[in-house]
């Protein structure tokens, strides 16, 4: 069947909601007709700028204004990066996705040495992969050259409940980074998280989001929301497994070529409730004991799991060749000392504004 870039919010909340039974077989079915239904894609995550970043994403523990017990840390040293990549490598990773705490890329010292880490990283043979926040079609056509396989940008929810959420910055803002990203040929890697307190129209608004993109994501991650202490949505009830299987099965049915990504929130999750993600269409993870700064499942657990389902690690490159890493020397691309302006929508968020007054007990 071919892809469809017209689904409606109605028509992907009548699949949401469909018989549990009937949901998961139909997912099953489109997922074995795009996949191999028993290879998984396995990335590694690295934070390479951790914390003190300035943004009130109101399920973030990484955002300054809160008071989390994540310390700001400044941007790691290459070669720093090379040992992390090189581990991940071994542990049997195909893709490692470097993280930053960070609004959006700024020009200058600190974007080359990120330049520089996406050229080590792909020399290595590993797909690279960077969620920096915003960026511009120069930056990322910059990253492109440097060898970048993809890049990760979250719209999170719908555009309705993206406001209840985040008020520094715009809904309109992700999607023109995701255009940003397809002119320069790097693969997107976009999804969001359920369990903020949303509706089911709202993952399904988020869905249409996605799906209606021409073309749709190469990745769609699935994060089910780690309510972390001291952020304005750690009070967050834990999602139940059932809606993350009816939101995993609804994504693999509206974008079946995506790989979709079954991913933070799996510490939660039994053996058996994470199997059922992958009958119903995910077919990628993040490894390693840690997300960017949450715990993970443990890589040795991880593998125990693959043998006892008789899953298979995808190798690198296999959906996408690699591309050549160009020396910074050699670039065609400049470093235009860029000042976009990207929106500050400012909206008060009550429950925002509540978590950043909380000042932590002292002792
Ligand atoms: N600063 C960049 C940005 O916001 O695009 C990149 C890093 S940010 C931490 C990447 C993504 O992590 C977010 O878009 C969100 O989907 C996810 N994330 C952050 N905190 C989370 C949490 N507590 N639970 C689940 N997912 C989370
Ligand atoms: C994505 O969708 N999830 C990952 C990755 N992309 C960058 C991040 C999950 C972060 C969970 C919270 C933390 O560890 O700080
Ligand atoms: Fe900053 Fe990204 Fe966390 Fe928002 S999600 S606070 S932009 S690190």
């Amino acid at each position: 069947m071919e892809t469809r870039h017209n689904w409606t919010k109605q028509e992907i909340l009548d699949i949401y909601n469909k018989p549990f039974m009937e949901l998961l077989y139909e997912a099953a079915t489109v997922h074995r007709q795009n996949h191999d239904p028993n290879t998984v894609q396995v990335s590694t995550l690295l934070s390479i700028k951790t914390g003190g970043c300035s943004e009130d994403c109101g399920y973030c523990p990484q955002a300054a204004r809160y008071h989390t017990g994540v310390e700001g840390n400044d941007l790691m040293s290459v070669n720093q990066v090379k040992a992390e990549a090189l581990r991940a490598k071994e542990a049997g990773s195909s893709r490692v996705c470097m993280g930053a705490a960070w609004r959006n890329v700024r020009d200058g010292e600190e974007f080359e040495n990120v330049l520089e880490m996406v050229r080590t990283i792909n020399r290595l043979d590993l797909e690279v992969c960077c969620t920096l926040g915003m960026i511009t079609e120069n930056q990322a056509k910059r990253l492109a050259e440097a060898g970048l396989y993809a890049y990760n940008h979250n719209l999170d929810s719908s555009e309705e409940y993206y406001k209840e959420v985040i008020s520094t910055r715009g809904f309109e803002d992700r999607l023109k980074t995701i255009e940003n990203v397809r002119k320069s040929n790097v693969t997107v890697c976009s999804g969001g998280i359920i369990g903020m307190g949303e509706s089911e129209e709202d993952r399904a608004g988020m869905l249409v989001a996605l799906s209606t993109l021409n073309p749709q994501p190469e990745s769609v991650p699935i994060n089910a929301l780690v309510p972390v202490e001291g952020t304005p949505l750690a009070d967050q009830e834990q999602v139940s497994i059932w809606d993350m299987v009816r939101m995993i099965a609804t994504t693999r049915i509206v974008m079946p070529e995506t790989q979709v990504r079954l991913s933070a929130g799996r510490t939660n999750m039994s053996r058996e409730g994470q199997a059922m993600c992958f009958f119903a269409g995910a077919n990628s993870i993040f490894a390693g004991d840690k997300l960017l700064t949450t715990p993970n499942p443990d890589v040795n657990e991880d593998m125990e799991m693959f043998k006892s389902l008789g899953l298979n690690p995808q190798k690198p490159f296999e959906k996408k060749p690699q591309r050549e890493s160009v020396d910074a020397t050699d670039s065609k691309y400049q470093n235009l000392g860029e000042k976009p302006k990207w929106s500050r929508p400012g909206h008060v968020i009550e429950r925002n504004l509540t978590a950043q007054q909380k000042r932590k007990p002292q002792v």
